[in-house]
Order: C-alpha cells, then structure tokens, then sequence
C-alpha cells in the first residue's frame, strides 16, 4: 500500500536516498531539511504529485510544527516519520572539541529528534505508522570522548523509550542504525563505506513488512575490508 513518508534530513545522504527509494516504491514523500533550493530539485526529479518540500529547521519546534500541518494538510495523513536530521563532529573527542559544534549536535540530533518524535506520535497512532529513527553503529560502541557518539546512545535509548510509550496503539518504531555511509557527513569521500542506498533499502525493508511485523532496530555496517 502507498504510504505518505515524511523525512527530516532529506536534502541529502540518507534522507535524499531514502526519498528516491520511497518515491520509486510507489509511496509519497514530504521532504524536509534547511536547504529549500536542495529540496525542491528532488520534487522537481520526483514529481510534484507525489512529492512535496518544506523548509525546516529542527531545532526551531514552531518550524517543526508547521511542517507537519503543511504535510497534513496536503496529503491528509502520515503513515512513516523517518527522524533522520542529523550533524556529526568538526574535531575528534570533547578535550578537543568545539563547544558550538556539541550544542548543535545536541539540538539537532537530540532536541531536534524529540520534537519529530512528539509531533509525529498523534499522526502515527491514528494511521496506526510507523516511526523510524536514524541512530548509529556509535550509539553501540565506545569511542573516547565523543559527544556525536553520545548523542547517538541517546537516540538507542530514547527509540526504545518511544517504543514502550506506543506500545498497543498500533504504531510501530523501528531504530536504524549505520556503520559509516559515504554522504557529504564527511569532507572526505569513504570509498570503503557503505552507500546511502544501502541504508534507504533497509529503511524501505522496515517500513514495507506486514502490519503484524515489528523490527525495534537494525544494524547495517559495511562488510570489513
Ligand atoms: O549526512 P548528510 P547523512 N534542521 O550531511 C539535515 C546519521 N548517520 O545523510 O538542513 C533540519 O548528508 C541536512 O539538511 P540541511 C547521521 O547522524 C550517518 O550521513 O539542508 N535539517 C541534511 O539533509 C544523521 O542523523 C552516518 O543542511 C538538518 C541531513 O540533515 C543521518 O545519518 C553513520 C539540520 C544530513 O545529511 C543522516 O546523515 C551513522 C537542521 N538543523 C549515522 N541539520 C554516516 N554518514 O556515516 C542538518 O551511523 N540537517
């Protein structure tokens, strides 16, 4: 069945990847991140009817609340919130690492997820959906000092917390967690990682299994060398 997907973080990587995925499979797709421009050369590729672009800062939960009135009030439901919104570190560690850099992977990855997660719970009861997150292999693993890793332990827990909240209503919660995916999240290219498609195929795999199905998490990490 044809589903009505909202994505945070889809103007790039893995959002990007898991609305073309999304947008091939037959469902409908709200695209929302910062970058207007971004979003709507992916309606303009997706097609207007079927996809639709709001502009949104996470962090900003007055933005957050009108994306999801906008997406409401254009397709009437959501079936899948996929909370993918996310920054990593500028430098490795906390003893060298920028205190601005730790408040806005806080704010978006943290804050920024728990006001997806409240706004999306209504939608997500009703149309008994699906709310999926975007943690981490680094919220399953210790690297010293590392405030992006923490927030990402935040993000297996709080998926679980979730889980337990909307347990019997119906809705489901599926916590999707990556080893390193070769997006513009890093300067660098990562030949050796995974793809963003690699992860918007098994977004697609959670969201599509029969209602009586729940996957509470998966973990993809690229084959080692
Ligand atoms: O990164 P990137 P990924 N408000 O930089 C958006 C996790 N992850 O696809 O606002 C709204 O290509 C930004 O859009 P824009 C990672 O932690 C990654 O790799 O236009 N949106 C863009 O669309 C994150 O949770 C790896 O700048 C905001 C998107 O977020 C998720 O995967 C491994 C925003 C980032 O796209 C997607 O990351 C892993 C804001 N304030 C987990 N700030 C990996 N790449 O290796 C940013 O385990 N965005």
């Amino acid at each position: 069945m044809s589903k009505i997907i909202l994505i945070t973080g889809a103007s790039s990587g893995i959002g990007e990847a898991c609305a073309r995925h999304s947008a091939k499979a037959g469902h409908t797709v709200v695209l929302a991140a910062r970058s207007a421009d971004k979003l709507e050369g992916l309606v303009a590729e997706l097609g207007e009817k079927n996809a639709l672009a709001v502009t949104c800062d996470v962090t900003d939960a007055d933005q957050q609340k009108v994306m999801f009135a906008t997406a409401t009030d254009r397709f009437g439901r959501l079936d899948v919130v996929l909370a993918n919104a996310g920054l990593g570190a500028s430098a490795l560690g906390t003893e060298e690492g920028d205190i601005e850099n730790f408040k806005e992977m806080v704010l978006v990855n943290n804050f920024g997820v728990t006001v997806t997660a409240k706004l999306a719970i209504p939608h997500l009861k009703a149309s008994k959906g699906h709310l999926v997150f975007i943690g981490s292999r680094a919220g399953h693993a210790t690297l010293p000092g590392s405030v992006y890793g923490a927030t990402k332990w935040f993000i297996r827990g709080y998926a679980e917390n979730v889980a337990a909240e909307l347990s019997g209503t119906g809705a489901r919660v599926t916590n999707i967690n990556p080893g390193m995916v070769d997006t513009p999240f890093f300067d660098e290219p990562k030949p050796t990682a995974l793809r963003p498609d690699d992860i918007a195929r098994a977004f697609l795999y959670a969201i599509e299994q029969p209602e009586h199905v729940l996957i509470p998490s998966l973990q993809i990490y690229p084959k080692p060398q």
